[in-house]
């Protein structure tokens, strides 16, 4: 246990596993943790490790085998250079995956593949565990046949190739893309077992492209008249989404690169609309068409789908922005603690109308909170790192996270949500999230009232 570098966590083994998790029976594993534990004392740690770690880790000192015999690895010769053109992760790492939930139905192609949260470092989501959301399954498409048009409220319509674009001046930016329905179940009190399914439809990565309003621009836009745009994806789904001209001229990007390569197919090759702090509907894939037009179209993708169903029966429509949201990913649902001492407890926070000003953690369900220590960089519409350190002594504790976004906003309880909201809707529920670190050291999904 003491190369992984899980530590003492271990998780469930649908989601995630440490080898020694494998292969060493439970109760054998608390052993070897204990003795573990006990000769750790005489560790020597650096100045820099935060004091509750430096009085407890878990590293072993002199005598464990894996350390004293050379293994195969050292002493033959490895892989030849060009054995994998295209780099893939370890075999060891086959568990992280992205999947789809049991909990839902896949009608034809369209389902939703969600990104295993729990098993990521830092900010950005590496581009094959982006989460999916096909309304009709996704498309290869050739980027050479591919055409972008924009029309409407403009001077000189235009129909861009793919060449046309990538020729012009680009921008990188790193944002995150949520599904409005994240965290949807949740309304209900469905309290679905792991992070994965509860936040994973939520992916943050750095996009290239065109900026919208420089293709507006190109076009001669009407602004004494254009109030909005409707994208339009190309794909069979009929994906179209009326857009304010505000978010259109702001950061919206036409983009056609995604973590420094050529987009996903799934994640909507060869060209994507990227509206930052946006729900992820409006991020439409396979962008064929932008139309600028004066009133909203109320396409039936934001009038079907993608309304906020109130308790008095009447529906929000148009409620797009992404509000301040945070979820601890580790410990979380379905990992196991498998003794007690330091953790460190580590999560992501982000809102779509800014930066991230603070995360609050409690360890004991909401009484006593803890500001968390931010990792940089801290950006606009952006995940954001947060850990706080956490010595576990046994018994049950829940792990909340509570974010404050740069306009002041900050996330509620699930019941302050309810009182308001009801339990009838699917979309933007950015509540507070616990999780429930039982005495057998199972980490559970609750709410709290
Ligand atoms: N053309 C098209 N665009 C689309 C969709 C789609 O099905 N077709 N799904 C939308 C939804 S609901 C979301 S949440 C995001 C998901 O993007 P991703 O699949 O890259 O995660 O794409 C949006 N854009
Ligand atoms: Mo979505």
């Amino acid at each position: 246990m003491s190369s992984t570098r899980l530590g003492r966590l271990q998780k469930a083994p649908e989601f995630f596993i440490t080898r020694d998790a494998l292969t060493l029976p439970r109760d054998d594993r608390r052993a070897f943790l204990r003795k573990a534990f006990a000769a750790a004392s005489a560790a020597s740690v650096v100045a820099a490790a935060p004091r509750a770690f430096a009085q407890s880790s878990s590293a072993t000192s002199a005598g464990d085998p894996a350390i004293l015999n050379l293994p195969a690895h050292s002493k033959g010769l490895g892989q030849p250079v060009a054995a994998r053109p295209y780099g893939l992760p370890s075999k060891y790492e086959e568990n992280l995956q992205r999947r789809e939930s049991p909990g839902l139905t896949r009608v034809g192609a369209a389902s939703v593949s969600f990104a295993p949260l729990q098993g990521f470092f830092g900010i950005i989501t590496p581009s094959g565990l982006h989460f999916e959301r096909h309304h009709q399954g996704w498309w290869d498409i050739d980027p050479t046949q591919h055409r972008f048009m924009i029309n409407g409220l403009v001077a000189n319509p235009k129909v861009y190739t793919m060449d046309d674009l990538m020729r012009m001046p680009s921008v990188s930016r790193m944002h995150f893309l949520e599904c409005g329905a994240n965290t949807g179940m949740e309304w209900g009190n469905v309290a679905v077992p792991t992070v994965q399914y509860t936040h994973g439809m939520l992916s943050c990565c750095e996009f290239t492209g065109v900026p919208l309003k420089w293709l507006l621009d190109d076009c001669g836009i009407d602004l004494k008249k254009a109030k909005f745009i409707l994208a339009e994806g190309a794909d069979g789904s009929s994906m179209t989404r009326t857009i304010n001209l505000s978010n259109a001229l702001d950061d919206a990007i036409v983009a056609y690169g995604m973590n420094g390569e050529m987009l996903r197919p799934e994640n909507g090759y060869p060209l994507r609309l990227v509206v930052p702090g946006v729900q992820g509907v409006s991020w439409v894939k396979y962008l064929r068409r932008i139309e600028v037009g004066d009133m909203p179209y109320a396409t039936k993708d934001e009038t079907l789908h993608y309304i906020d169903l109130m308790p008095d029966g009447q529906h929000r429509q148009y409620s797009s922005i992404q509000e301040v949201k945070s979820v601890i990913t580790s410990p979380s649902g379905g990992q196991v603690l498998l003794d007690k001492g330091f953790f460190n407890v580590t999560g992501i926070a982000w809102s779509g109308r800014g930066k991230i000003r603070g995360v609050d953690v409690s360890v004991d369900g909401g009484k006593n909170w803890k500001a968390a220590r931010l990792e940089t960089p801290v950006l606009d519409k952006c995940l954001t790192r947060f850990n706080v350190d956490w010595t576990w002594d046994g018994k049950d504790a829940i792990l909340m996270s509570r974010a404050t976004d740069s306009t002041g906003q900050v996330q509620a309880s699930i019941s302050a949500m309810r009182k308001v909201r009801g339990t009838r809707s699917i979309y933007h529920n950015n509540a507070i999230q616990s999780w429930l670190v039982s005495p057998n050291g199972e980490v559970s999904n609750v709410q709290v009232a």
